[in-house]
């Protein structure tokens, strides 16, 4: 029986746009993907990108759409209680999967995720999509993914940039998009969410809320983490000019379609 959210756990979520949820995933969940992940940095997929630079210690790993290649992340997707939880978060009566995105910091990875929030990097219009940040190993707080309190309630979309390359913009456009603060420089001005936690525990949070990382700060603990795309009821493909990412093509949606199809499965 899976453990859903409670009300509590549900108002957090919207209230503050990220919510950690104690031993959601059982540990065979998280031994079953663990083996995934490794097989899938052993033989990476079409879309996989390292950046870390040649030479500089540790990995920083991202690969996407392991569902589509591993029996255990497929399983996950259609199995687990991620689905029910996702729905009960969003306040939605159906879930489409959208995608998934693999994020290894080898021990001694000094590359940060830069701040950033998940949206504008989507070809997707709606509020109801939500991501499940799930470690398969431990993380503390210094290590872990960084949220700004309530920042998918500001109303504001912030101009995506490549992981790799420095904060260079990525090639999409649209008239919302504006610069983002240097919110580093203004920590003071803002509230900010991240957790110790054990495999089993997972971060949902919304596709607005802004979040950053630091790199693997442990010079002995691996850092796999595998995140997973769900959306609502209200989702609605919105073809946006210029790249998005994941650069996922050949779905045959046309701008207003609900986001259904083989690519972007119903899972509930
Ligand atoms: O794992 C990380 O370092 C960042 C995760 C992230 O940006 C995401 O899941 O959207």
């Amino acid at each position: 029986m899976a453990t859903l959210p409670t009300d509590p756990e549900v108002a957090r979520y919207r209230e503050d746009g990220a919510v950690c949820l104690r031993g959601a995933f059982d540990a065979g969940w998280i031994e079953r993907l663990r083996e995934a992940v490794d097989a899938d940095m052993a033989t990476p997929g079409p879309m996989v990108r390292v950046n870390t630079p040649d030479g500089a210690p540790g990995l920083f790993f991202v690969d996407f759409q392991l569902w589509q290649r591993h029996a255990a992340a497929r399983a996950f997707v259609y199995e687990s209680p991620a689905r029910e939880i996702a729905a009960r978060l969003m306040g939605s009566r159906e879930v489409v999967y959208y995608h998934d995105h693999l994020l290894v910091k080898e021990p001694g990875t000094r590359e940060r995720t830069p701040w950033h929030h998940d949206q504008p990097y989507y070809p997707i219009d709606g509020a109801q999509i939500v991501s499940l940040w799930l470690p398969l190993d431990p993380v503390d707080r210094a290590t872990c993914v960084e949220y700004v309190k309530g920042s998918h309630r500001w109303g504001r979309w912030f101009q995506p940039k490549f992981f790799k390359k420095g904060g260079v913009d990525l090639e999409v456009q649209d008239p919302r998009f504006e610069p983002l603060p240097d919110l580093d420089a203004e920590r003071d001005r803002h509230e900010f969410l991240a957790w110790d936690m054990e495999p089993g525990d997972v971060i949902a949070f919304h596709a607005l809320t802004l979040h950053g990382a630091s790199g693997n700060l442990s010079s002995a603990r691996r850092r796999r983490a595998w995140a997973t795309r769900w959306c609502g009821d209200d989702a609605r493909y919105a073809a946006r000019v210029g790249q998005v990412s994941p650069p996922l093509e050949g779905h045959g949606l046309k701008p207003g379609d609900r986001l259904e199809c083989e690519m972007f499965p119903r899972v509930l």
